[in-house]
């Protein structure tokens, strides 16, 4: 495997300095321009991440490269997150805020349901970071992330048949874990609106549609709920939807995936090569129920 063992994951960190959002290239100086992802890693290149997309509130069909001129005039400020619900203190935050934050750089392949995945170098903070300033209650048992709902701006939002805005979930030991990322950056620049910008969540051994791209807000719960997909009712999109090549999703096979960029197929990995990390969330639970 490819990808970095996680600790190296850990090493860089580095404040955000100033705040401003890059959606053209003659913003960039801002902010994070001299930071460079690891080299140990084979990094998707930019142009391929950045131009090959999914988000349904932009492009419903299966025409990735169409999502970053839908998006290109997606206005990720003003931008406010709250954290509500279950929790001692609840939180709103502006955008600038957040980028005060340690931040972090981190690499992780990113395994679409679809069958493709990508490797991304991110720029973010633990969700944890975030969930221990609002102090979740005991009662706390999951994290519904909604997504921007902003039909002016998003076109397939304007079919209201659709249960916006897009909602994901994770339980509350999976926020928790430290690899579960809320990421304001990719390849050293704050992340272009097809990406999820300003901010998205990224769980790397979950399939991709559990990372939901522009968030508004983090309510802690005290159970399982439907997300956008499971309302959708698509038997393929559960809620742990945890990478496993032994479950087959009910029209293909998950047991290989196409990285983009590279000719072939490559075996997909358990919980998406972070098996040593997150298996002990699932203990005593039957993973070829888990889809
Ligand atoms: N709000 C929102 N978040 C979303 C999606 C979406 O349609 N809407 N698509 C998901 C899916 S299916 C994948 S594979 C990843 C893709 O992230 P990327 O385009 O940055 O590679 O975003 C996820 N987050
Ligand atoms: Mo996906």
């Amino acid at each position: 495997m490819e990808v970095t063992p996680e600790p190296l994951f850990f090493t860089r960190r580095k404040l955000l300095k100033s705040f401003g959002w890059a959606t053209g290239a003659a913003a960039l100086g801002l902010a994070l321009n001299d930071w460079r992802p690891p080299q140990t890693t084979e990094i998707t290149p930019e142009s391929i991440t950045c131009g090959y997309n999914n988000y349904i509130e932009f492009e419903a069909s299966k025409y990735h490269e169409r999502v970053p001129s839908l998006a290109a005039s997606f206005q990720p400020l003003p931008w406010t997150v709250e954290v509500t619900g279950l929790v001692e203190k609840p939180l709103r935050l502006g955008i600038e805020e957040i980028l005060k934050f340690p931040m972090e750089d981190r690499t992780y392949p990113l395994r679409c349901v679809e069958g493709w995945s990508l490797v991304v170098p991110w720029r973010g903070f633990p969700l944890k970071y975030l969930l221990d300033k609002a102090k979740p209650l005991s009662k706390a048992g999951y994290v519904k992330f909604i997504s921007i709902d902003r039909p002016e701006e998003m076109p397939i939002q304007r079919d209201r048949g659709y249960p916006w805005p897009y909602t994901e979930g994770l339980r509350l030991d999976e926020a928790m874990h430290p690899l579960t990322l809320l990421a304001v950056g990719a390849y050293g620049k704050t992340l272009l609106p097809q990406n999820g910008a300003p901010i998205r969540l990224v769980v790397p051994w979950k399939y991709g549609f559990k990372s939901a791209k522009a968030i508004v807000r983090i309510e802690l719960v005290e159970k399982m709920f439907y997300t956008f997909w499971m309302e959708m009712n698509l038997p393929s999109y559960g809620f742990f939807a945890n990478v496993n090549p032994d479950v087959d999703h009910p029209v293909w096979s998950q047991s290989t995936e196409r990285r983009i960029g590279e000719f072939g197929r490559r075996p997909t990995l358990m919980f998406n090569g972070y098996a040593d990390q997150v298996a002990h969330l699932y203990q005593g639970m039957d993973l070829k129920q888990m889809y």
